[in-house]
């Protein structure tokens, strides 16, 4: 199924597509404002069983902005079912959050047990750790989270996606902070290929209140071939130092040639 979204403004929270056949689960997600724009979504639906698609989105109690989707369109082998399909069961509900307040969520204090509140928040010393980043990118390319199940290796890269500008690949963590002087941001990162050319990455803070900041890091160039992949894994260690306000961090990367 392609389709075009328009998730812009504070309003905007996310969209899902999901698919009920005899269960039902999400297929595709995308979160956050992306902008005043339409950007192209290709959402992959394989079911040995008739299916229906429910789209799902949320507002948020802001004021202005919202999420809107058009030109939905199937591929031409989907043949519409006569046949009724009943769900076995409904999906679980989620969780309630373990505490009210959103600021205390990503503070770095554990306010919860099991410091439920900041495992989500983009740090992936924690089991969830991984799944507090977004993609937000509108473009031909996109970060793509690559999950081992036996070795439990989890690590981010960038992959064609089906936006049709050639813009940064863009992903970003939950609102965090505040922060105090020690803060840092350390990962691991590679920028492998057979490209001459292989790219920039880059990182930046979106402040809540003053908006994207200014480059903190950025790396171009190669960090190594591709056939010693261990070794073209480079340290980076980033101080974000005191920030009053809530931020987000940000990973760009933008490859001009790629595909
Ligand atoms: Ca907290």
């Amino acid at each position: 199924m392609v389709m075009y979204t328009h998730q812009f403004g504070p309003r905007s929270g996310g969209l899902t597509v999901l698919v009920a056949d005899r269960l039902i689960y999400p297929v595709w997600e995308r979160g956050g404002a992306l902008g005043d724009l339409w950007v192209k979504a290709e959402v992959e639906i394989v079911s040995n069983s008739p299916f229906q698609i429910l789209i799902m989105a949320a507002i948020r109690d802001f004021d202005y902005g919202g999420i809107a989707v058009d030109s939905i369109m199937l591929s031409p082998e989907c043949r519409l079912s006569s046949e009724n399909s009943t769900l076995e069961k409904l999906p679980n509900p989620p969780k309630h959050p373990c505490i009210d307040d959103p600021e205390k969520m990503c503070d770095f204090h554990p306010d919860c047990a099991d410091a439920e509140d900041e495992t989500q928040c983009g740090d992936f010393s924690y089991a969830e750790g991984s799944s507090g980043w977004t993609d937000t990118s509108i473009g031909s390319q996109g970060w793509i989270l690559y999950k081992n199940s036996t070795t439990k290796a989890e690590y981010f890269y960038v992959a064609e996606a089906a936006g049709q500008q050639l813009t940064e690949a863009q992903t970003r963590t939950p609102l965090l902070g505040p922060t105090g002087p020690a803060c840092n941001l350390s990962f691991d990162f590679a920028l492998t290929g057979s490209l001459d050319h292989i790219g920039e990455l880059s990182v930046r803070v979106i402040d809540s209140l003053l908006g994207l900041r200014p480059k903190l890091w950025e790396y171009s160039g190669k960090t190594g071939a591709e056939e010693e992949e261990e070794a073209a894994w480079h340290h980076a260690d980033i101080l974000l130092g005191v920030r009053k306000n809530r931020f987000q961090v940000k990973f760009h990367y933008l490859l001009l040639n790629l595909f």
